[in-house]
This record gives structure tokens, sequence and C-alpha cells, in this order.
């Protein structure tokens, strides 16, 4: 297994419920390290950037009005194999179908307000750190 980073997302449904502290609790519990971390609100043009590989899917609008709805929380995680465990703590996209214990199960709200993001990919984890954080922002 190889150090990994990856992207996170703690999105405005968790936010506005001050899950914040909740869900880093999880991250950490698992192992992982929260290596960057900052709560900004995303523009549009970045969420629409962000998302650009969903934007002929019929739920491309409402997920980008949901992103820039609130403040979300940005971090970068640090971990063997952080990829793949950071999607495993998150569970399912649609919170009916995560595994019990995962972020989703417990705090997600439905498909669409499903409380956090993680990269997919290492091309994808390099390219989403890369839109929110300048090197000089991530200690590891
Ligand atoms: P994941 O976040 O689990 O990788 P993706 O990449 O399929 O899921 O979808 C990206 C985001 O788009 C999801 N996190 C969710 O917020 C939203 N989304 C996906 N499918 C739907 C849907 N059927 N209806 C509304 N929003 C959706």
């Amino acid at each position: 297994m190889a150090m990994e980073r990856t992207f996170s997302i703690i999105k405005p449904d968790a936010t506005a419920r001050n899950l914040t502290g909740a869900i880093n609790a999880m991250i950490e519990q698992s192992g992982l390290r929260i290596v960057a971390q900052k709560r900004i609100r995303i523009t549009r043009e970045q969420a629409e950037t962000f998302y650009a590989i969903h934007r002929s899917r019929p739920f491309f609008g409402e997920l980008v009005d949901f992103m820039t709805s609130g403040p979300v929380v940005v971090q970068v995680l640090e971990g063997e194999d952080a990829i793949a465990r950071y999607r495993d703590l998150m569970g399912a996209t649609d919170p009916a179908k995560a595994e019990p214990g995962t972020i989703r199960k417990i705090h997600a709200k439905s498909i669409g307000e499903n409380s956090v993001h993680g990269s997919d990919a290492a091309d994808t984890a390099a390219q989403e750190i890369g839109q929110f954080f300048a090197g000089i922002e991530i200690v590891g």
C-alpha cells in the first residue's frame, strides 16, 4: 500500500447541522490524517469546474445549487491507501444503501445532500487538491 492524499469536502448539509467536528472525528478515528483544511463558500464557477464530469447529468443544476448554498469545509486527507479508505468510510452515494457505521449512513440526508465528497482515484485526487489548495497550505 502506498501513502496517498485524497480530497474531501464536508458539504453544506453537514456544515448547516454543525457536523464538521463529528465528521472530522470519524476521519481521524479511521486513521486518516487531516493535513489541510479550510471553511469556504464555493462559487458557482468553482462548483461547475469541480463537477464538470457530471455536466450532462439531470441532477447537475441541483448539485451546483446545493454545493453553493452554504459553507463547505475542503480538506486534504493523508494516509496509506487514503483514497479507497476514505471512500469506504464515506459509504455509498445513496445513504439508504450505505453500510452501517459510514459517514453517509450516519449523517447524510439524501443522495444529493450526502454530507461528504471524496476523490475516486489518484488522478482526480491530485486535480481536486490542486483546485482548492496551494502546496504551501498542505502540511503533512
Ligand atoms: P460520489 O460522491 O459517491 O462519488 P458521484 O460521483 O456519482 O458520487 O456523484 C457526485 C455527486 O452528485 C454525489 N455526491 C451527489 O451529491 C450528487 N448526485 C449523484 N447522483 C445523484 C442523483 N441521482 N440525484 C441528485 N444528486 C446526485
